[in-house]
């Protein structure tokens, strides 16, 4: 018989057997699937063990443990060793009595936990024989012996720039843009590889090309070079160990040769060069002649400084072809790849050697039907293949990304006659993440635009949260990532995406608490050439600082990151009590406002919303944020004195900003969404703040005017203050501006500006239009709380307590449905009505309880799965309230039908 208790997934910082952790105290978290409703669990079991399939001596086995956590349980056994497989295995009782079998067998493995394990040297080509500032791309090879018996062999290794790593003749793991985007002067990722089937027996050859990416090449609009270094550098550690025990090593040392081949030039905004004419075949293999490379010099980088793979690491995750190849009005060949899509183009291609291919990338059309690159500024977007006409030949770029729907090919053979389509495919590339969510309704638009803010999410989740993918900018700029990291959680597993970025967060933060613009801080000394004054930072921006770990905390309960950031949040929080005259006011400085909101003056980016008044909303959210978090951290002298400051900022807010007749003082959208969304206001105040947001909107034709500020929380504020069916109707505008008016006008991603194309077809100006901007895209977290009602209860996190709540608006939307999944598994709120007949179906994970509110709902007329409602198995508390009837219910699916009252 099976048993009705099982542990479905076991996961480990996040990951399913994450190779290479330099993490002291893993945390281990699972998700139960239990046959009967309400199953909380009562006890746990961990087991570790150095042997697979042995537990019977474990190096830590933590017993019986009367406890109900599931997620983030930290490793508490032997300090871990380097390079180490640690096998574990977890079971669980559950209240009712139950046991389940024990999980399977998962595992972790270390990498180098301390920086005096890397013997390898940093290397890099003779500057003697290659100059440094070559834009070719560098190869690094060396040949060596390994002998018979081989038990495991793993390669750690990273570079300054970007690395691809082969072993004889073969790539390395399918990672791409390694080692990712740090702030690489203090922090600088490594990662793990397990060769053990790639090497053989005698001659093995390991090759590395390496590239300029963020490390050296083309960063920001002013073309900065060298930001961290000007010269590229790779270090590479094999570790072989035999059957018998023994251990060989092989670094990076002066031992290697160096070359240049293929690759002419690669970019992250310009694109690559490749002329397969300068391919040397056979370079990274046994048996090749390099007496004509170069030599290599050890380069004077630093060891410690480094740190294991963090993140998940960008990967091709989807293979597109395009959906035709067309002409345009002025002679161009074009391909559509249907889809505004981040990665490269894989052409196919046989053609007489020194063929030129020329691939042009772009995001969108021109109301002519040409294809427009104007908005991509200085960055190229080009990809050059040169044949060398021996058959069949196969490319894609290998350091470079681009953000694009259409390609201009150009020197295609016969491309006159057509393109076959089937030669090319679109390689769809970011961070590898868990896709954690899915939202759909009954407006197909409003699906469109779900899906478009994925892409958006997809685009932009190379490596770091960037605000585009395709101009030269593609910089992670905090606002963006803070307005948009709730929506992103609901989509996607974020937990070691942002964790990583947050440590650049730290990392980069000035030393009087201040927050770059952009993290990692690309644009360091640009500051101060502008400003005068390097400190420079923004309201709605720096706050990345506080709202990032605590939105990863609500979702994920990560309360380790909580706390590894508290210093971080803390000194943000400080910072901005010290500006200004006023310990309670934020009224100084340069701010970005409310970003580009339609309400500002012609031409100017900058939203009528006064941006002291934003600075001084946000200010308050940060400190209600550092207060919370020091109330979970258990630090009580911090909790009293921020609930202080935020009284008194909440005090000095109303007193200068609201007005005797309970107005905010800007009548702007944005200004009276602030002080509703944050809690600055209450009673009366309350009421005729969200009564004139509501007006304004109404009075406005049901058409927003907000920009990156009030956009997130227009619809929140609205539905949470009376006046859904306003925010619903918001959503479904499909007249200029809304988030509709895109879609028709075929938008495949989320624009940067309401009006990036305009009603004629002509565009926002060609300075600053992305067509690939997720911060509008933050409506999604308003979509899956308040549409589907798929939210938690904020007083527990990680969905521990969930919060089941939809609403149904004017009508207009008569199904929606979202699933969320979770640290504690899958999460479903879905609701329809139909003649008056609401259904209302909800999947609540084990080892959780869920409140639900069923809109005007009558105790006595509800369905639950065919039975009359009432308290039964996982059905623990009812009541009827004026709006509807409140259900308090464990794990397992239900299914509420009822008639509307
Ligand atoms: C632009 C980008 C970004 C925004 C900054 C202030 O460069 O659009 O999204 O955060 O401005």
């Amino acid at each position: 018989m099976t048993n009705t208790l099982r542990i479905k997934e076991i996961k480990c910082e996040y990951k399913k057997n994450p190779l290479g952790l330099d993490i002291k105290k893993p945390r281990v978290s699972w998700v139960i699937e239990a046959d009967r409703r309400g199953m909380i669990q009562q006890a746990y079991q961990i087991q570790v063990s150095l042997a697979k399939g042995n537990f019977g001596d474990p190096i830590w086995d933590t017993g019986r443990v009367e406890s109900d956590q599931s997620i983030h349980i930290e490793y508490k056994g032997p300090e871990l060793k380097s390079r180490t497989r640690y096998y574990y295995r977890v079971k669980i009782w559950d209240h009712f009595g139950g046991e389940s079998d024990w999980s399977e067998i998962a595992w972790w493995e270390t990498a180098l936990l301390n920086s005096n394990e890397w013997e390898a040297k940093w290397i890099t080509p003779n500057p003697d024989d290659l100059d440094p500032l070559l834009e070719q791309v560098f190869l690094l090879r060396k040949e060596l012996d390994v002998k018979v018996n081989i038990e495991s062999a793993r390669i750690y290794a990273t570079s300054a720039g970007l690395y691809e790593l082969s072993l004889n003749g073969e790539r390395v793991g399918d990672e791409l843009l390694t080692p990712g985007w740090t702030s690489y002067n203090t922090r600088l990722q490594y990662q793990t590889y397990d060769v053990t089937n790639q090497l053989v027996e005698g001659s093995n050859v390991l090759g590395i090309a390496l590239a300029d990416g963020w490390y050296k090449g083309n960063l920001t609009w002013l073309e900065k070079r060298h930001i961290y270094g000007d010269r590229r550098a790779a270090l590479l550690q094999l570790h072989v160990r035999y059957e018998d025990g023994t251990e060989e090593r092989v670094g990076t040392d002066t031992t290697w040769k160096s070359s240049t081949g293929p690759i002419l030039m690669s970019e992250l905004y310009d694109g690559e060069r490749y002329d397969a004419r300068l391919e040397k075949t056979g370079w990274n293999g046994s048996g090749y002649d390099d007496t004509y490379w170069n030599g290599v010099i050890v380069h004077n980088l630093p060891v410690n400084h480094l740190v294991a793979q963090e993140n998940w690491p960008a990967r091709v995750t989807e293979k597109i072809h395009p959906v035709s190849a067309f002409v345009t009005p002025s002679g161009d060949t074009v391909l559509d790849m249907g889809q505004n899509m981040v990665g490269r183009m894989r052409i196919t291609v046989t053609a007489p050697k020194g063929t030129k291919i020329v691939l042009k990338h772009a995001e969108v059309l021109d109301k002519d039907g040409n294809i427009y690159f104007g908005n991509l500024r200085k960055a190229d977007q080009l990809v050059e293949y040169t044949t060398k006409g021996e058959g069949k030949e196969t490319y894609a770029p290998y350091f470079t990304f681009q953000g694009f729907r259409y390609v201009k090919v150009e020197g295609y053979p016969n491309q006159e006659n057509g393109l076959p389509l089937e030669n090319f495919i679109g390689e769809v590339i970011h961070s590898d993440m868990e896709l954690t969510g899915e939202f759909e309704c009954s407006n197909e638009m409003v699906n469109k635009l779900q899906q478009n803010i994925v892409w958006g999410q997809r685009g932009n989740f190379v490596d770091v949260p960037t605000d585009c993918p395709q101009r030269d900018e593609r910089l992670g700029w905090t606002g963006d990532a803070q307005i948009f990291i709730r929506t992103a959680l609901f989509n996607y597993q974020g937990g070691p995406f942002f964790t990583k970025w947050l440590r650049d967060l730290k990392a980069d933060q000035r030393s009087n608490g201040s927050v770059p613009f952009v993290i990692p801080n690309a644009l360091k000394d640009y500051i101060s050439t502008l400003w005068g004054d390097e400190t420079y930072t923004s309201s709605a921006w720096g706050d990345a600082a506080t709202v990032c770990p605590w939105t990863l905390y609500l979702s994920y309960g990560d309360k380790r990151l909580l706390s590894e950031q508290y210093e971080s949040m803390k000194s943000w929080v400080d910072f901005i009590r010290v500006q200004g005259k006023d310990e309670f006011l934020w009224d100084t400085g340069f701010h970005f406002g409310d970003w580009l909101a339609l309400d500002a003056e012609e031409d100017s980016y900058f939203g009528a919303t006064p941006e002291h008044m934003v600075a001084t909303a946000y200010y308050a959210l940060s400190t209600r944020i550092l207060r919370d978090t020091a109330s979970v951290l258990e630090k009580q002298e911090d909790f009293e004195f921020y609930s202080k400051l935020l009284n008194g900022i909440i005090a000095n807010f109303n007193e200068a900003y609201i007005t005797e007749t309970n107005q905010v003082i800007a009548q702007t959208q944005t200004a009276n969404i602030l002080p509703l969304m944050f809690d600055l206001v209450e009673g009366d105040v309350r009421k005729q703040i969200a009564y004139d947001l509501n007006d304004l909107v109404v009075k406005n034709d049901y058409h927003l005017t907000t920009g990156f500020v009030g956009t997130p929380y227009l619809c929140i504020a609205l539905s949470e203050n009376g006046y859904h069916s306003t925010a619903e109707k918001l959503l479904l505008q499909e007249t200029y501006p809304s988030w509709l008016y895109s879609i028709k006008k075929g938008a495949t991603t989320i624009w940067e500006h309401w009006d990036g194309i305009k009603e004629d077809g002509s565009f926002w100006s060609d300075d600053m239009n992305s067509f690939n901007h997720y911060a509008y895209g933050a409506i999604g977290d308003w979509m899956y709380r308040y549409v589907a009602g798929l939210d938690l209860v904020e007083t527990e996190s990680a969905y521990k307590q969930i919060r089941i709540h939809p609403r149904f608006g004017s009508g207009e939307i008569t199904f929606a449905r979202a699933m969320h999944h979770s640290m504690y598994g899958k999460i479903v709120s879905s609701w329809s009505i139909n003649n008056n007949e609401m259904t209302i179906e909800v999947e609540v994970p084990a080892n959780t309880t869920a409140n639900i509110t069923l809109p005007n709902a009558r105790i006595g007329d509800i369905k639950e799965s065919g039975k009359e409602l009432g308290i039964s198995e996982g059905l623990f508390e009812l009541s009827q309230f004026d709006g509807g009837v409140e259900v308090t219910v464990g794990s397992g699916s239900y299914r509420f039908v009822y008639k509307e009252s």
